[in-house]
């Protein structure tokens, strides 16, 4: 298989930039003036190129995590970073006060890609799944004729769609709410992968169903085949919108542009964001029908880097290498490769994996270590991981990843469960 254009080796063993402080030091540095939501692993990272990292001595890790699918395309892929460069030389900001050069493009070729009418430029992947409810709750209140203020939306037990305080008012997860209410109302929470259970909580209130395609966080949890499917019959019939959320599950992850498009579903709302920026600026987006995103009139909805050319031109960028089928193509070969290393696995350490294409949640045996344990030990393999919950760990290496360097990650993972 030829590996894609811009694929890279391991970076030259150049000495890092020299940096004026040791890892241990500059770990320590942040300790008094950075905010504690974080506990990174002890790695400090300075330079990286494809799927390769370097720290800041110049040792040097396969990226099994790819910022959680923001990096589907590798660090700093040349046609992205060309793309940035070229822009920067040009134009970065005007805010929508204006128009700018950039965005009419990324905004047809966004949704020629996705199959969708419409499209809202946002920038983070939180800012999107708000705009998304946002955009659900009027389309109820204007097309549907839910009484004002009475709008409600059905989501999934252990869903993550971002840290906002309306966005964890719907989560499960006691960590990502406890002490940051009073919370948003108009929501419910249904088990995931359950058709019977959404089906009971839609009535003549529901603007829409907001579910991940396939659960990141939760572990990456693929439902059943099929109820993708039942979710679109369920709210086509029931007149009101499917939301997907494919964040983490988009843009080549799975094998597909969409996980939705596994099972040839098309939701009323896609929302994507992380690679849709090419892991070099933050670039969200809504799509969707026409009928729904329609509902927004100037003044109603906005945001000061939405859309800027900067994100447009590396997120249209983006789009040209996702166009080719290529990403998709390798995530779903190699996902094979992946697969069957990980079914080798099983009984020697993993209990149970779950995959899709790059895109694995692996079970480790609990008596071997914690999730957190486990990614240390890997991290002293060469091999950056993050684990979720408990003993899981989860894997998205850059879809650019050559079989050899999966590979040489599968064994690493064999060596610290052995
Ligand atoms: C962090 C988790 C993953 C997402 C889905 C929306 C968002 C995310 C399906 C919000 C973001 C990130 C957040 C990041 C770690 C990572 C994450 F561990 F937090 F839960 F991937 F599973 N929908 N997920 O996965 O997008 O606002 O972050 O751009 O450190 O919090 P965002």
């Amino acid at each position: 298989m030829n590996a894609p254009t811009g694929t890279h080796s391991a970076p030259a063993s150049s000495p890092a930039p020299s940096a004026s402080r040791s890892s241990q030091a500059l770990i320590r540095a942040e300790e008094p003036v950075l905010a504690h939501n974080y506990h990174p692993l002890p790695v400090v990272v300075a330079r990286a190129e494809g799927v390769w990292l370097e720290d800041v001595e110049g040792r040097r890790y396969i990226d099994m995590l790819a910022g959680y699918s923001a990096l589907n395309f590798g660090h700093r892929h040349p046609v992205l970073t060309e793309a940035a460069h070229r822009q920067l030389d040009a134009l970065t900001l005007t805010s929508r006060a204006f128009h700018n050069d950039r965005l009419a493009g990324f905004a047809e070729r966004l949704a020629a890609l996705t199959g969708q009418d419409m499209v809202l430029p946002m920038n983070t992947g939180a800012e999107a799944v708000e705009s998304a409810v946002k955009l659900a709750r009027k389309w109820a209140y204007d097309v549907k004729g839910v009484p004002r203020d009475r709008a409600t939306i059905v989501v999934a037990d252990g869903n993550f769609h971002g840290r906002t305080t309306t966005i964890v008012s719907f989560s499960g997860d006691p960590e990502a709410r406890e002490g940051f209410g009073p919370f948003t109302p108009g929501f419910r929470s249904v088990p995931y992968n359950d058709l019977a259970a959404l089906e009971a909580a839609i009535d003549e209130t529901t603007a829409a169903v907001l579910i991940e395609p396939i659960q990141g966080e939760a572990g990456v949890l693929i439902p059943d085949e099929g109820y993708l499917t039942g979710v679109r019959e369920l709210t086509r019939r029931a007149n009101c919108l499917f939301l997907a959320d494919e964040i983490q599950s988009g843009l080549g992850r799975t094998g597909r542009t969409l996980a939705c498009d596994h099972e040839s579903v098309r939701p009323d709302l896609v929302v994507l964001a992380k690679a849709l920026g090419g892991g070099i600026v933050p670039v969200s987006a809504v799509v969707g029908r026409r009928e729904v995103l329609g509902v927004l009139h100037p003044g109603e909805h906005g945001s000061t880097f939405g859309g800027n050319p900067l994100a447009a031109a590396v997120g249209t960028a983006v789009l040209g290498l996702l166009e080719t089928g290529e990403f998709q193509r390798r995530a779903a070969e190699l996902g094979e490769v992946l697969r069957e290393g990980l079914t080798g696995l099983v009984g020697e350490g993993v209990t149970a994996f779950r995959s899709r294409g790059l895109w694995a949640g692996v079970d480790v045996d609990p008596s071997l270590g914690t999730g957190r344990e486990i990614s240390e030990r890997l991290m002293r393999e060469g091999v950056l991981v993050k684990d979720t919950h408990g003993s899981t760990i989860r894997l998205a290496p850059p879809l650019t990843i050559t079989r050899e360097e999966l590979e040489i990650s599968l064994a690493a993972l064999r060596k610290v469960l052995g």
